[in-house]
């Protein structure tokens, strides 16, 4: 979508350093930190929030997972507290449907 701050980074048109990138994912660190790790793992379809994902979304978010796990093991989390989170309602402000990885010392609600 033209007007979607992360579908505008997932084409490159804003320039961004992905930590992770697959056909159907982009990872990147959160402009705005809660936590001492706080990365974005962005679906690059366009899906706006929980209530849009559909049945032929199910393997995407077991991609989102797995790669969640493979984040929490390369930046050792796993004896560390870490959390995944999705805001939605008013909670949430860009309306295109991504997951928080918070892990180490939290700093503010998210
Ligand atoms: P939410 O409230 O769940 O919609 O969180 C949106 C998050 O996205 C928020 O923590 C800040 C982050 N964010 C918004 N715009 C940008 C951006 O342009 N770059 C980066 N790295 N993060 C962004």
């Amino acid at each position: 979508m033209d007007d979607c701050i992360f579908c505008r980074i997932i084409k490159k048109e804003i320039p961004k350093e992905f930590i992770y990138e697959s056909d159907n994912l982009v990872v990147f660190p959160d402009i705005n930190p809660s936590a001492d790790i706080h990365f974005l793992i962005i679906p690059k379809k366009h899906i706006k929030g929980i209530g849009d994902l559909t049945d032929s979304d199910g393997l995407l978010l077991s991609e989102v997972y797995k790669t969640v796990d493979k984040l929490v093991t390369d930046n050792n989390l796993n004896d560390k507290l870490y959390r995944v989170m999705v805001n939605g309602g008013k909670a949430q402000h860009v309306p295109h449907l991504h997951f928080h990885l918070l892990g180490g010392n939290w700093k503010k609600f998210v």
